[in-house]
């Protein structure tokens, strides 16, 4: 494995990049020490009393488990100091973190699924921080940003990235110059590149998809399904299937292999549909990371880095990975319209 980090990946590589600033370095310094003690508790679950439920349950009616919340308050703690934030908002907190007064700040904006696949904890599977970064629109001197400038146009992020603690810890990420992965090397604590300009096979052969979840679907999602099944595809035999239920994981291991997530609306008890993903701190950086990979991301027919959201934890459903397999997936929503 090479001996480079990724400060020095981002400095040596990106040298035109506005991203490459020492204040953008800090914030990325700061996220990836928080990995680390993250990485840590996750790896010591088990011996420490770590697993299992606070009692509490989150502002999207979950049960909180409590490395999910140890998790968010390490990431609150940390980059709330780091002095580049003008505000956070977390998958675990209602409303926008601000950065209290007396601390110095900055004019980004970080949002963050703190322990995605927090169902997986308690039985030694992987599960992984997802990382979405904004820039503030107009500097604004230290004044807390409002709901609106948070909320900006999915395409609007300028990095996006997750940790995923597995076999090994890596960190992937993307500033918009391609997506480079990092693995942590333990005995040195540092991320070292180990996955340099990623790229997903244009033809996928694994499909993921909780499929317990067939009678609450539409005609044309089932059509999807049947596709991957299929032997008249373009892979002439049926794909794959591969779930984890830890979004990281399954898209890491699509991004590798070649292959493609879903996560579909469900058609609910009253008529409403819903996809169950968080637009701002799940779908849309994944989109980000899919689309410099060479894939695709959509809700079925839209892409994601199109939208706009208007709540900050908006949910959309979400098919994301090979370019092939997202696109004939649009066209089978598209004729179904
Ligand atoms: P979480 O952020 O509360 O962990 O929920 C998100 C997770 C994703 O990681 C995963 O893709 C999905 O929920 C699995 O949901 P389901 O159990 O409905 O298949
Ligand atoms: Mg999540």
């Amino acid at each position: 494995m090479s001996q480079v980090t990724v400060t020095e990946h981002l400095l040596l590589h990106q040298k035109k990049s506005p991203m490459a600033t020492g204040r953008f370095t800090s914030l990325l310094t700061e996220l990836i020490l928080s990995a680390k003690i993250i990485s840590r508790e996750v790896t010591k679950a088990g011996l420490v009393d770590v697993l299992g439920f606070t009692g509490e349950t989150n502002v999207q009616g979950e049960k909180v488990r409590k490395l999910d919340e140890f998790a968010n308050n390490v990431l609150i703690h940390r980059m709330r100091r780091s002095g580049v934030l003008c505000a956070m908002a977390s998958e675990e907190n209602g409303d926008l973190i601000h950065i209290s007064g007396d601390l110095p700040r900055g004019d980004y904006i970080l949002i963050f699924d703190p322990l995605d696949g927090s169902s997986n904890i308690d039985v030694n599977v992987s599960i992984g921080t997802i990382f979405s970064i904004y820039r503030r629109p107009l500097k604004k001197n230290g004044e807390t940003p409002s709901m609106r400038e948070v909320l900006q146009t999915c395409d609007k992020q300028i990095c996006s990235g997750y940790f995923i603690y597995g076999s090994s810890t890596m960190m992937v990420y993307t500033t918009g110059e391609g997506v480079h992965g990092f693995t942590l090397d333990p005995s040195v604590g540092e991320f070292l590149l180990s996955h340099e300009d990623m790229k997903i096979p244009e033809q996928g052969r694994i499909y993921s998809v909780n499929e317990a979840y067939w009678n609450s679907w539409d005609p044309a999602t089932k059509e999807v399904l049947a596709y991957f099944k299929s032997r008249e595809n373009a892979l002439g035999k049926p794909y794959s299937s591969r779930y984890i239920g830890s979004l990281v994981a399954d898209f890491h291991r699509n991004l590798l292999y070649g292959g493609i997530f879903m996560y579909p609306s469900r058609i609910l008890d009253n008529g409403e549909r819903q996809g169950k993903l968080r637009l701002m701190c799940e779908a849309a950086p994944m989109a980000m990371l899919i689309e410099q990979a060479g894939g695709m991301a959509t809700d079925g027919i839209n892409r994601i880095l199109d939208y706009q959201p208007t709540e900050l934890h908006q949910r959309v459903p979400l098919f994301i990975g090979s370019k092939n397999d997202v696109e004939t997936v649009r066209q089978i929503y598209l004729k179904h319209q």
